[in-house]
């Protein structure tokens, strides 16, 4: 039983650590489809195309080192976040996040964030700050930092505020080894693939005596009217709604409505939505 234990454990760690020397372009980035941890376990060089991150806002000449390219599509608006914990505790990381387009990636990038900050080489001030984890969180309010380690540099830089759909590229550099790194996630905002969602009205109860429970999901962001008509055509319910993406749950009292049968509308520029509602 042991044994057998032993080969599950021995399995379940051969998922979850990747080697990353097949992630060293932009072009054969490691997709990332949730947000559990990635162990990337070793990178060696900067692959067949060895200068992919070129300069940017924060070093004029951010070259790759022991790199690692990571992608990301999001699948739900918000802040997302993520720490980069180098396997051996004190290496020093540098990144640059890209937002890019999903259908020509590594031609359309564009950094928005840029990590470099590392030791201060040939200087006596401490770069303890600029060493070991990484990454964006949701207190830092700066989008790159420099090499060295100076004022009130942290080794954070600033979360990323994303939408359903949006594409990102992360490179990252490792200055000190070729030993990996584990990266973790935060923030609200979900990653992977893109959820499909339709238009639909549900109501529930129905037939309603007091309240009704509306559930509209909603394709695409809308302003929207919700109607209730009786059977002679007449308003008697009118609400407007900002729909989002994705399902929304809206209470109405109907319990002043007199008995009988109703048409729920719910109208919008891009969908409109019908459904019978019953009031005893
Ligand atoms: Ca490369
Ligand atoms: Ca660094
Ligand atoms: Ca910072």
């Amino acid at each position: 039983m042991r044994n057998v234990t032993l080969t599950f454990l021995a399995f379940i760690l051969f998922l979850s650590i990747i080697n990353a020397q097949n992630y060293a372009d932009c072009g054969r980035a490691l997709e990332l489809t949730s947000k559990a941890t990635y162990t990337i376990a070793y990178s060696s060089g900067s692959g067949q195309e060895a200068n992919e991150i070129k300069s940017t806002v924060c070093s004029e000449d951010f070259k790759e080192q022991e790199s690692t390219w990571l992608t990301w599509t999001a699948q739900t608006d918000g802040e997302l976040t993520f720490e980069l914990r180098p396997l051996n505790a004190d290496d020093d990381l540098d990144f640059v996040v890209f937002k890019t387009e999903a259908d020509h990636p590594c031609a359309s990038k564009a950094a928005i964030r840029c990590m470099a900050s590392g030791e201060n080489l040939y200087s006596t001030i401490s770069s303890e700050e600029c060493i070991g984890r990484t990454g964006l969180r949701s207190s830092a309010t700066d989008q790159s930092e420099k090499r060295g380690c100076y004022g009130l540099d942290d080794n954070f830089l600033e979360a990323l505020q994303v939408k359903a759909g949006d594409t990102y590229l992360l490179a990252v550099n490792n200055h000190s080894s070729s030993d990996g790194f584990t990266i973790d996630w935060g923030g609200e905002a979900l990653i992977g693939p893109a959820v499909a969602h339709e238009w639909q009205l549900t109501m529930a109860p129905n037939p309603a005596v007091d309240r009704c429970t509306f559930v509209i999901e909603a394709a695409t962001a809308a302003e929207a009217q919700l109607e209730i008509r009786d059977i002679t055509g007449n308003v008697v319910v009118q609400r407007n709604l900002s729909l989002e993406v994705g399902e929304q749950v809206i209470e109405q009292d109907v319990s002043v409505l007199p008995v009988g049968a109703y048409i729920v509308n719910v109208i919008s520029e891009v969908q409109n939505l019908s459904q019978q509602l019953i009031v005893q």
